[in-house]
């Protein structure tokens, strides 16, 4: 959906009440900003010369004249972005702007510890995964940490991304916190660092 600002009705998504909101970015353009701030911001910021702190943080005007030199848009349209990211991936704090989670990168998002954890998380991955997961359990991979999901539609959703019929794997995590690991609620998704075998449970579906 495109992203707006309105004199009277404010900033939005979709459409301005009143009709005479400005579109300040639209859905297509929109998609492209954010693919690319995620990999800036989780992957290759370096690349561009951005200086990214150990706790995950960069600069928003930097990342602002790396975006508009690209993609001609400005810091309303970053602002936009990450107020309304469907999955509240992003953070913007002090003109310091950072992704919750997704990273390669080596940092350590600091984070409370304080969030409601639901008893029972998912994760949805390639069958050809599913081996080697009961084995060895749920690994971070090429990031820094396990990403889960609340519900099983989400799971399904982020493994849809490797397969038609992805598996999906229910995670006992009021045991696995209760063993001592700590799970992170961060936007929309879950993080933990790793979830041993006996956490784990393939689901039938
Ligand atoms: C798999 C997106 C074999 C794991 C999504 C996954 C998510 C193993 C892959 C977020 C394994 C890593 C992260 C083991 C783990 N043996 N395979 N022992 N342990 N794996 O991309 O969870 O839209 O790093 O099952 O929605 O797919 O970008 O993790 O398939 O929330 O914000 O190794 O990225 O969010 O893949 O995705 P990924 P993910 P955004």
């Amino acid at each position: 959906m495109d992203l707006g600002i309105c004199k009277k009705c404010g900033e939005f998504e979709g459409f301005c009440k009143c009709g005479n909101g400005a579109i300040i970015i639209d859905a297509k353009k929109r998609e492209v900003v954010s693919k690319f701030l995620s990999g800036l911001l989780r992957h290759f910021g370096h690349k561009y010369g951005l200086r990214i702190d150990k706790h995950g943080w960069t600069s928003l005007d930097e990342v602002t004249k790396i975006i508009s030199k690209k993609y001609n848009v400005g810091t309303d349209a970053i602002k936009l972005i990450v107020k309304f990211d469907k999955k509240n991936r992003f953070e913007i704090k002090n003109s310091k702007i950072r992704a919750k989670y997704g990273h390669t990168i080596d940092v350590d998002v600091n984070w409370s510890e304080n969030e409601f954890i639901p008893n029972k998380l998912y994760h949805g991955t390639h069958p050809k995964n599913v081996l080697s997961i009961l084995n060895e359990g749920l690994k971070p991979m090429k990031r820094k940490e396990v990403h889960l999901s609340s519900t099983i539609q989400d799971a399904i959703e982020v493994g849809k991304r490797y397969a038609k019929k992805p598996a999906i794997f229910e995670i006992n995590a009021k045991s696995l916190i209760k063993s001592g690991f700590k799970v992170r609620k961060k936007g929309k998704v879950y993080t933990t660092d790793f979830v041993p075998p006996e956490f784990l449970r393939l689901l039938k579906l």
